[in-house]
């Protein structure tokens, strides 16, 4: 294994880790983004409260322009194929933080799952305060886009979206929605939450997509 490789092993666990860090080249030419600065602390950022969740009544749902919505219980969410990712996390509000393991479920594989319809152009997420956020399906349909229940190997914090989150390391982290439990595949463009109050539709942290 080369130091360029993308798989790295993690000893203990067993666990292959797959290294998404280097994505920032299809962007840009630095790690870091115009305008951030790298910072080790996790900040919490919640527009409310850390909102209470059951893991008995709690249910996944994908909805809209895909072939079979989906109503998925917890149990049935953690069995579908997951993985862990080594990711960089860009917050709007100026800060990085570099190599975040996050363990979880890639987008496509849930939209290949519900069988997405070819008139789907956009996707809501939705989560459990409120929340909402909608990205292109384009941005949506790439293998760092993780719904992610596990943060460095510990189930994720409920600050940080446990039990379950969206990561979107391509994105500024307002587009990954903590506490999802919902994705709707949209025929026409639907803001959230943030887009409704001004900020970016794409938030590509490289361009400082931050308003728009
Ligand atoms: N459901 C939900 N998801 C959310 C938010 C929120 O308020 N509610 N805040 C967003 C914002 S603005 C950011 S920067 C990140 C922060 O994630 P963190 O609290 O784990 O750092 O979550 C995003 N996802
Ligand atoms: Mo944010």
């Amino acid at each position: 294994m080369t130091t360029e490789s993308t798989e790295t092993t993690d000893g203990d666990a067993g666990t292959s880790v797959r290294d998404v860090t280097d994505l920032y080249h299809e962007f840009g030419d630095d790690r870091l983004p115009a305008g951030q600065r790298e910072t080790t602390a996790f900040p919490v950022l919640s527009k409310s409260g850390t909102p209470d969740w059951d893991p008995d009544t709690w249910e996944f749902t994908v909805t809209g322009a895909v072939e079979t919505e989906l109503s998925l219980s917890w149990d049935e969410f953690r069995d579908l194929p997951s993985e862990t990712q080594r990711q960089d996390f860009h917050c709007v509000t100026g800060w990085s933080k570099f190599d975040c393991e996050f363990t979880g479920v890639p987008f496509p594989a849930l939209a290949d799952l519900a069988g997405v319809e070819d008139d789907a152009v956009h996707v809501l997420f939705s989560a459990l305060d409120n929340y909402t956020t909608d990205l292109p399906l384009e941005d949506c349909m790439r293998e760092e886009v993780l719904f992610a229940w596990a943060y460095d190997g510990q189930d994720l914090p409920a600050d940080h979206g446990g039990p379950l989150r969206v990561v979107t390391p391509h994105k500024y982290a307002y587009k990954g929605a903590k506490w999802v439990d919902g994705v709707e595949f949209l025929t026409e463009p639907e803001l959230g939450y943030w887009e409704r109050r001004g900020y970016s539709e794409t938030a590509n942290p490289w361009q400082e997509e931050r308003y728009s």
